[in-house]
């Protein structure tokens, strides 16, 4: 073969090499702030607030934000949700202090969920907000205003894969049933536009929260990465984009950290146990105490908690939610030291609580308090002191042998968790 020709062959092969290594290039955000923040508030907002759960009268327990899948409902029947959705008490500054007033340092909320509905302004499909409803208003331009203004960070959820509006997206075949889908084209048409959306008109995005539905291809999360990072390279993405290509690691929902991390990790839990939009049906809710329990446990493994809402019709939170996590969010600012910033326990689980570290300092989150009185530490023989984190008092302690013994006194001064600071 002439000698020319060959080398174009493999100038040509090396071109194409370079770009398929290209294409798998992941270029990650930078991680810092996440496993600092520590508290988010996770908000589940859409067209499935309005049935809460309930669809001609069935009741459909569980996850309210599934009506669609789990009663099939035809597309055609589904957007008349979109003329009835109307949230005149909706105010984007009230819930952002709210969630401030409550410790939470950043806010995610859906963006657009299963159900194909964008809770924005889109170019890419008039199934939104603005163009759908009577109502007009886009709240993810009202919340984002509101936290610039209240120094809160914004994070959009977005489901990547499954869109049950789209023909070629995941999930929905009972409307496109024997379809033959082009799941590429979905990506192009849909999901990359308006994302784009999203990256460009709403300023600074904390993170994109991916969620599952699809085995994506390694391509597939790469281009969605990437085409998140092109628009704003600080932007996080959540595990759920799939083949180990997001920026921080979202665990299985409503489940507990199992080991401890210094990673960007995140836990996620629903105030009612089992729906993370508005449901009528789910009405049992994780009491302040259960909600304590989780948020320790996850901090302890050095994880952030990701606490979720399912915001009503009308666009306000329920009573119930609001009293609960204002009842945390008093104890969480007074023990604000504990928490923010923290790092998770160098010790296994401990019977009387949950421990949290910083640099020179463990904070001992005493639960159960201890009926002899007696807490001890392995500390190695370490010389340290220990006092009550909110009150400043000093407490009794002594070294025996490698552990640190604290005597604490009959009372416990917080009954919900008392923190208790060991320096060393
Ligand atoms: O947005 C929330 C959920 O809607 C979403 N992730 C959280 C944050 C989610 N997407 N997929 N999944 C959760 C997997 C869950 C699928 C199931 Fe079901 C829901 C299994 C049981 C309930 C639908 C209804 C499929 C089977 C029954």
């Amino acid at each position: 073969m002439n000698k020319r020709i060959l080398m174009l062959l493999l100038g040509i092969v090396l071109c194409l090499q370079l770009y398929a290594q290209e294409q798998n290039v992941v270029q990650k955000a930078d991680t810092k702030w996440f496993p600092e923040a520590k508290l988010g508030l996770f908000l589940h907002y859409g067209l499935y607030a309005i049935p809460a759960g309930v669809w001609k009268g069935k009741e459909y327990k569980g996850v309210g934000e599934w009506i669609q899948e789990r009663a099939k409902i035809p597309i055609s029947e589904y957007e008349q949700l979109a003329t009835q959705f109307n949230p005149q008490q909706f105010d984007a500054n009230e819930w952002v202090l709210f969630a401030k007033d409550c410790g939470f340092k950043y806010i995610v909320i859906t963006t657009k969920h299963h159900d194909g509905f964008a809770m924005y302004k889109s170019d890419v499909s008039k199934f939104n907000i603005v163009d759908a409803t009577p109502f007009k208003r886009d709240i993810i331009r009202e919340l984002a205003d509101a936290c610039k203004k209240h120094g809160m960070k914004l994070g959009f959820y977005y489901s990547q894969s499954r869109d049950w509006h789209e023909a070629d997206a995941e999930g929905n075949l009972w409307d496109f049933k024997g379809y033959q889908k082009n799941f590429q084209k979905y990506l192009d048409e849909k999901c990359k536009p308006q994302l784009q959306e999203l990256l460009t008109r709403y300023g600074d995005v904390a993170l994109i929260w991916f969620d599952g539905g699809r085995k994506m291809s390694d391509n597939e999360s790469t281009q969605l990465v990437n085409w998140v990072h092109k628009f704003q390279p600080n932007c996080l993405t959540s595990s759920r984009i799939g083949n180990g290509r997001g920026d921080y690691e979202t665990l299985s929902d409503n489940k507990l950290p199992t080991t401890t991390t210094d990673q960007a990790y995140e836990a996620l839990f629903t105030h009612n146990f089992r729906s993370w939009g508005y449901s009528k049906t789910e009405t049992k809710l994780r009491t302040p105490q259960e909600l304590m329990e989780v948020l320790l446990n996850t901090i302890s493994k050095g994880a952030n908690l990701l606490l979720n809402i399912g915001p009503k019709p009308e666009g306000v939170f329920q009573e119930e939610s609001i009293r609960d996590f204002r009842i945390i969010g008093k104890w969480i600012n007074a023990n604000a030291e504990a928490i923010y910033g923290s790092k998770g326990s160098p010790f296994p689980e401990m019977p009387w609580g949950y421990i949290t570290s910083k640099p020179g300092a463990l904070y001992l989150h005493v639960t159960k308090w201890p009926e002899d009185q007696k807490l001890s530490l392995p500390l190695n023989g370490r010389s340290s002191s220990a006092k009550f984190l909110v009150s400043g008092k000093k407490i009794k302690s002594k070294i025996a042998g490698e552990n640190l013994l604290l005597s604490l006194p009959a009372k416990q001064p917080d009954e919900m968790c008392t923190v208790i600071k060991v320096s060393y």
